[in-house]
């Protein structure tokens, strides 16, 4: 066999059912032939987001998502995806090849270039190094922090023969558990504390736990906060949920990361971002990553439990256990205080959550989506801009992975290539994908990858005209040349793409849009839904 076919036999060996790409990389026909089902994209980018949404759903269980493309253009159109994907820590398999000299200018080097955007790199010079280089590049992408591997196939190396793939072996999963005493002294402290919370990272969705992240809470009687990227990690229907931080949030988080005077944080990096609310000052900080480089990173930590998430929460859920021995940390006060909370905000915001206003309140629209989907058997992404900011708070995530939160790095339109990845992990789940008019002009067209592999989407366009709140960053640009402003008929498109289109004017209309949608895909149509919207420029920040 050729280098292509012994990396396609040995993706098929780990269990790869699928492969994102866009052609050329010989990889593709060695896949096909191995069994393994390519799916071209639009464009690289929207391959890799496919990839990074499946990553998300089901790395938990072992699988991942593999993308390949062809050097030059391919291997320099990727950055994006890879980009927003190491932003995100989500592990992606990137297989480009290139026949190119990378010593010689101009030539791309894929894996220089990508040297600081991906967890590892390398390229392929010899066939006979394949066995073990696919099985570093396998062991960076399951073990540790995850991130996007890139192994480069160079043209020469890959036309040699290879006898067979016998010298490769799957690598071994290997965790790490923190010190005991370390957790001893964590428990105590949590026990003692006034006013402790946890601040849930999605390591608890990487790594499976989100049972017992729920016996903690239940264990201790602390309130929860989860970042975007862990939404859904914690039922946020749970009375000890405070919700899920973007820079948006409920009333609950804002006001308990306030309270709080110490912060038990489980499979985060804990790294400052605009799209999370920083930490005060003055709070115990104890700490759990997998990444040794988080501790003491940004914020100055108390104790650092360095360890997998899962393993941790089992440490502290028995090493409570003892600490607390028949007693019960009651805290019935704190559940009324977070009841009584979240009351407020609701009320705050009722009047934009039912507006009659058209063009239609965005908020308005979510408080119809919420009505109209099944939320435990639908997975729904945002999109960057205001769609996020406004969706984040006022969704509730209810079973794990049932919302991809996503953006430490922003990248828009990265939400129709996420429901795809979702819908192929989960086919029968209503996946949404929830997005700006200026993101679809990013992404769109890979609506016609969602109908012609089968996967069938539904895609919500908020449809303003413009970018929401560039009338404030660029007022002259904007008043001026309209520098910010856009139009067209996306319904068009997506029918042109061989989707249903639905265009919705009237807020009444939303909920029978949303049914009907969901009937399509369960038919095997995907759809996008145009919502002629307005402006909003309030959001849930306190
Ligand atoms: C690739 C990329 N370029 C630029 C941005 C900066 N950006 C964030 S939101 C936004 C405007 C989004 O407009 P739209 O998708 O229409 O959503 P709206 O806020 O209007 O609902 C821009 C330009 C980005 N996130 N990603
Ligand atoms: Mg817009």
């Amino acid at each position: 066999m050729n280098g292509f076919e012994a990396i396609a036999n040995i993706l098929k060996k780990e269990g790869f059912e699928w492969m994102a790409c866009f052609p050329a990389n010989p990889l593709i026909e060695a896949a096909a032939n191995a069994g393994i089902r390519p799916i071209v994209f639009r464009q690289e980018r929207g391959g890799i987001m496919a990839a990074d949404g499946f990553s998300r759903m089901l790395a938990s269980q072992g699988k991942r998502g593999v993308f390949c493309c062809q050097g030059g253009p391919g291997v320099e159109n990727s950055f994006g995806g890879i980009a927003q994907a190491w932003a995100d820590s989500v592990p992606i398999l990137f297989l480009p090849a290139d026949d190119r000299d990378p010593d010689i200018e101009p030539n791309f080097s894929a894996p220089k270039n990508y040297e600081h955007i991906t967890k590892w790199a390398a390229s392929i010079n010899s066939a006979e190094e394949i066995p073990n280089l696919m099985r570093r590049a396998m062991s960076a992408l399951i073990n540790g922090r995850p991130g996007p591997v890139l192994l480069e196939m160079k043209g020469k190396a890959m036309a040699q023969t290879i006898e067979s793939i016998d010298d490769y072996s799957s690598p071994q999963i290997t965790l790490s558990a923190p010190d005991s005493n370390d957790l001893k002294n964590a428990v105590s402290n949590i026990i003692n504390a006034k006013n402790p919370i946890i601040w849930a990272g999605q390591g608890i969705l990487y790594s499976g736990a989100t049972k017992e992240l729920k016996e903690l809470v239940e264990l201790l009687q602390i309130p929860v906060l989860t970042t975007m990227q862990a939404k859904s990690a914690f039922d946020e229907r749970h009375p000890l949920s405070l919700g899920s931080a973007n820079r948006t949030a409920p009333k609950t988080a804002w006001h308990w990361l306030k309270e709080s005077d110490l912060i038990l944080g489980i499979g985060t990096s804990w790294t400052k971002t605009t799209f999370a609310i920083d930490i005060p000052d003055g709070k115990f900080l104890i700490h759990n990553t997998n990444n040794l480089a988080d501790i003491s990173k940004e914020y100055k930590t108390d104790i650092g439990l360095l360890g997998d998430a899962k393993l941790t929460l089992q440490m502290l859920i028995d090493e409570t256990r003892a600490q607390l021995g028949s007693t019960k940390r009651n805290n019935d006060s704190v559940i009324e205080s977070i009841a009584i909370i979240k009351k407020e905000w609701n009320d705050e915001w009722s009047e934009l959550l039912n507006s009659d206003q058209t063009p239609i309140n965005p908020y308005r629209l979510i408080n119809e989506i919420n009505k109209a989907v099944d939320h435990e058997n639908t997975i729904i992404t945002h999109d960057a801009g205001h769609p996020r900011d406004q969706i984040m708070p006022f969704y509730p995530a209810t079973v794990p992975h049932s919302y991809i939160g996503w953006g430490k790095s922003t990248h828009l339109g990265y939400g129709i290539g996420l429901a795809i990845g979702a819908k192929i992990a989960f086919p029968d789940k209503f996946c949404i994908n929830f997005m700006g008019d200026a993101a679809f002009g990013m992404a769109g067209l890979d609506i016609e990858t969602s109908v012609r592999s089968g996967n069938p989407i539904t895609t919500i366009v908020l449809d303003n005209g413009t970018m929401g709140g560039y009338d404030h960053h660029q007022p002259l640009a904007m008043s001026k040349y309209g520098a910010g402003n856009m139009t067209g008929s996306y319904t068009t498109i997506a029918k042109g793409l061989g989707a249903v289109g639905i265009d919705v004017d009237k807020p009444e209309e939303i909920g029978p849009a949303i049914k009907a949608a969901e009937k399509a895909n369960k038919e095997g149509r995907s759809v996008l839904i145009n919502v002629k919207t307005q402006q909003e420029d309030k959001f849930s920040i306190y």
